[in-house]
């Protein structure tokens, strides 16, 4: 048994994502995670919101809540959606927790000892009102290119020019419209990447087995110049992990946070130590620490294009720079964009489907399967109503859909609820079980190497070998001349149901499991295939499951193509 240790990008908190950023992330790690489980794998799946930084300040500031609380209430609504989308962390973390604090805390403390901390003075806009710098979203005033009045001090919304904030003319404060500003001098931290650049460029240039899109932004930074330059991990914001050094105060730093993208990635590690307070059992360094037993650990990192650059050079060197033993990342599986109808998904808009949107009016499954069958791997996607319409109507309605109730009504109206005896299975039977052989060899091929697309669509192949069965086989017109026979097709038809759940679970984990309850059985991922499809023998009782899946109809899709058009409600 491997054990598989399986991170998501952590969501900001400011706000309900879309489909695009689930795709990017949390749905296929969810997918392998369910995947690694189903093989019988152990497996540690964690995801958190990531609640620091600018954006949450304001998006509470905006709600007119104070940001712990906003956070608070945040995190629960991200948390139930996550739930309602069937995303089976093992923890949902929260950067802000107590384990984040201290684990950043004793990172940058590390770091310093090792040298590769170095404090840098700055000149920065300091509002006497407000009694504390402002960083360069905070400040607003006149755009010196466009005169538009409401730039702000790290661009201008209006002509889009790159702005300092003393470029501004009458700059204000965001928090208070003081205009009691001047620049004064502040301490900041810098991480000295650039002296760890020989390591990094090894340990990338060792990863033969990464998706290109992964190793090639890695080098494009790497190579950049740019890229590797020494990155100030300190900002002076109210809301965010207090600067220190382990548990000590840093002369110097007092009233100054960690920068967001710092503590972030630290959550992973953080998130394995709330997993344990929730679940007191649980032990988080045979996962995370090399000297305690995480060095047989597999682990695997699932990102959107953009969280690449601080996945393959910040975060490890963060962890290389500590010279402690955490476990370092095996494989990075990231993704690029999905588009939505013609233009972009776009939160401050409202355009495209937001995820608690999509659970109002479709079960979770037919988006993880259009999503997953879909997935912007080798390039940007495009979500479009129509395809999603063809393919909801197509492989799961008419293929497995119909497939479950054609043959699970055909035998109760002949047999009745329970798997009919008789007859024997013949070459017609074993032509199925060869491909599926194949077939089931090949989607565990693609699952291991996380090639989610072609998963998807051998998985289709698996439920459309069943429907070729159906029609060829043809029971009810077997049933006429030779019950026997019939009832044996039918035995065979039944067994692929539990077959199929178990195989489309990762995919589609509700409907998997309405299958599994229908049939009266539990999952188990097929060795031989012989052997899997006598798991159901003559007389073990069935019932006729629900309507799987209901077609969208033309009137639902062009409504909901209106809908979602933009300025969320
Ligand atoms: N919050 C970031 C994002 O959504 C990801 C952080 S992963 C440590 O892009």
């Amino acid at each position: 048994m491997a054990r598989h240790l399986i991170t998501s990008a952590i969501p900001y908190i400011n706000g309900i994502k879309h489909l695009g950023n689930l795709v990017g992330s949390q749905l296929p790690a969810d997918l392998f995670a369910r995947y690694q489980r189903g093989r019988g794998h152990e497996v540690l799946f964690l995801c958190a919101t990531d609640e620091h930084g600018t954006p949450a300040e304001l998006a509470a500031a905006k709600a007119g809540r104070p940001v712990a609380e906003y956070c608070a209430e945040m995190h629960q609504v991200q948390a139930r959606i996550a739930q309602g989308f069937g995303l089976s962390f093992d923890h949902f973390g929260r950067s802000s927790s107590p384990e984040n604090h201290r684990l950043t805390q004793h990172f940058a403390g590390r770091l310093a000892e090792m040298g590769l901390i170095r404090e840098v003075s700055e000149t920065q806009m300091y509002s006497h009102a407000d009694g504390r710098f402002l960083p360069d979203r905070y400040i607003e005033g006149t755009c010196p290119n466009c005169g538009f009045d409401s730039a702000r001090g790290d661009q201008c919304d209006n002509c889009t020019k790159q702005l300092d904030p003393v470029d501004l003319i009458n700059p204000r404060s965001v928090i208070s419209g003081s205009t009691e500003l001047e620049m004064r001098e502040t301490k900041h931290l810098y991480l000295c990447q650039s002296q760890m650049k020989d390591e990094l460029e090894a340990w990338i240039e060792s990863k033969t087995d990464w998706p290109i899109l992964t190793t090639s932004i890695a080098k494009k930074w790497l190579n950049d110049g740019d890229g590797l330059r020494d990155r100030g991990i300190t900002r002076d914001l109210d809301w965010g992990i207090p600067v220190k050094r382990g548990d000590q105060d840093w002369p110097g730093m007092e009233g100054k946070v960690f920068y967001v993208w710092f503590d972030a990635p630290i959550e992973y590690i953080a998130c394995a130590q709330e997993w344990v307070r929730a679940d007191k059992g649980a032990d988080w360094e045979r996962w995370w620490r090399t000297d305690k037993g995480a060095d047989d650990v597999t682990y695997t990192q699932f990102m959107g294009k953009d969280n690449v650059p601080f996945h393959t050079l910040s975060f490890p060197a963060t962890i290389l720079g500590s010279r402690e033993p955490w476990k370092l990342v095996d494989y990075i599986k990231s993704f690029n964009y999905l588009n939505y109808d013609g233009g972009q998904f776009s939160t401050s808009r409202g355009r495209g489907v937001f995820m608690d949107q999509a659970l109002d009016i479709l079960p979770a499954d037919y988006w993880r399967w259009w999503l997953l069958s879909h997935a912007p791997e080798s390039s940007d996607a495009e979500f479009t109503w129509e395809n999603f319409q063809a393919s909801v109507n197509k492989d799961l309605a008419d293929v497995l859909g119909n497939f479950v109730s054609r043959v699970t009504k055909f035998c109760r109206s002949k047999f009745g609820e329970t798997v009919p005896e008789g007859g024997a299975w013949g070459p017609q039977e074993q032509a199925v079980i060869d491909e599926l052989t194949t077939r089931i060899r090949a989607y565990e091929g693609h699952m291991e190497a996380m090639e989610v697309r072609k998963s998807a669509a051998e998985l289709r192949a698996i439920w459309v070998a069943g429907n070729e069965y159906l029609q060829i086989a043809s029971p009810w017109a077997t049933f006429k001349d030779d019950p026997d026979r019939a009832a044996a097709q039918i035995r065979f038809a039944l067994n692929l149901i539990p077959l199929y759940a178990t195989l489309s679970a990762p995919l589609i984990p509700f409907t998997a499991d309405l299958m599994l309850a229908a049939m009266g059985i539990g999952a188990k991922w097929p060795g031989d295939v012989t052997q899997a499809l006598e798991r159901m023998p003559a007389g073990h009782g069935f019932a006729v499951p629900e309507n799987l899946f209901a077609k969208i109809t033309d009137e639902q899709r062009e409504a909901w193509q209106g809908q979602f058009a933009g300025q969320r409600g």
